[in-house]
């Protein structure tokens, strides 16, 4: 079957450090965290910056231009870089990783939903030692809308296709798909589309496999061949759950610390190295290995390395 594209989600913009001490903080602990993910066999790592004294998410992009040059001078992983940001950053905080970095890739998010964390906050897990701040940002996602309306989907769509970076596309609910058939009917975004399935956030849609296999199915009624597609699981067990389902039915994976802080159920994950090594082994059960970042540049037609702004 065809080779897996495996993708580590490094840090995150939503979650918060106190969640797990494993989630990498300041630019060092990134990349070293990136260059594992792909030792381990990642093809793409998925990147968020965060303030390196507070662990605070941000969209410096001096922060993000440290970590890509960083991960670039070590391997030639594909980096992605998030236009996703955190809570209170504005799109245009968001977007400047395009125009800043020209990336081959980064993610582009396809609808506007509630994204509530405040559960973790009043959860109380034994483990949690949450900063003031943190505390503060989780129980303020009660009151936070991520925003993607169509018009910031419209003038994303133009950045892109100026920064020359393939965009991932990120879809939480089935109606994010409908948008997506809307951009590309309009010539705002080419096929062959790359969708995300990100299922399990809360104020989107859910991690169930009934779920995902409903969102597959609108995806390849509404795009056919022009459409390649990975899914990320928010939390454990869904995250493995979704993998295998993606490593049986053709599709790529994505792991990683952003989205999952559990190896398996007894143990929590220390790296996002060791998230990928058990990707990279379900893999294998289903006759799949990892793609290379030089096979995936193949498959979504990145314009490479050397055409990037670091
Ligand atoms: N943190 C994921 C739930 C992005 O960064 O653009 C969503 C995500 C999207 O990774
Ligand atoms: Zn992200």
């Amino acid at each position: 079957m065809e080779k897996v594209i495996i993708s580590a989600a490094i840090t995150g913009g939503m979650t918060v450090p106190g969640q797990s001490a494993a989630i990498p903080v300041t630019p060092d602990e990134i990349v070293e965290s990136a260059v594992g993910a792909h030792e381990a066999g990642a093809t793409i790592v998925h990147l968020h910056v965060r303030e390196p004294e507070t662990g605070k998410p941000s969209s410096d992009i001096g922060l993000f231009r440290e970590v890509v040059s960083g991960i670039k001078e070590r391997c030639d992983v594909i980096v992605q870089p998030t236009t996703g940001g955190g809570k209170g950053m504005s799109l245009e905080e968001r977007a400047a990783v395009l125009p800043e970095l020209e990336p081959e890739m980064a993610t582009f998010n396809t609808g506007s939903f509630n994204f509530g964390l405040f559960p973790i906050a009043e959860r109380g897990n034994p483990g949690d030692r949450f900063e003031e701040w943190e505390t503060d940002y989780l129980e303020g996602t009660r009151d936070y809308i991520f925003r993607n309306t169509f018009a910031d989907m419209e003038k994303v769509c133009a950045m892109f296709r100026e920064a020359g970076a393939k965009p991932e596309l990120e879809a939480y609910d089935v109606g994010h798909l409908y948008n997506i058939k809307y951009l590309v009917d309009r010539g705002l975004l080419d096929l062959p589309v790359h969708v995300q399935f990100v299922l399990g956030v809360m104020g989107a849609n859910a991690a169930t496999i009934d779920q995902f296999m409903h969102m597959r199915r609108t995806a390849t009624d509404l795009f056919g061949d022009d459409l390649t597609w990975s899914a990320a699981g928010v939390g454990y067990p869904a995250e493995y759950h979704l993998a295998a389902m993606c490593l049986m039915l053709g599709g790529h994976v994505r792991v990683g610390l952003e989205d999952n802080l559990r190896l398996s159920r007894a143990k929590r994950a220390e790296t996002n190295a060791e998230l990928v090594e058990k990707a990279v082994a379900l893999a294998a059960m289903f006759d799949r290995e990892p793609a290379t970042p030089a096979e995936a540049r193949e498959t979504f037609g990145l314009k490479g390395r050397s055409a990037v702004a670091f």
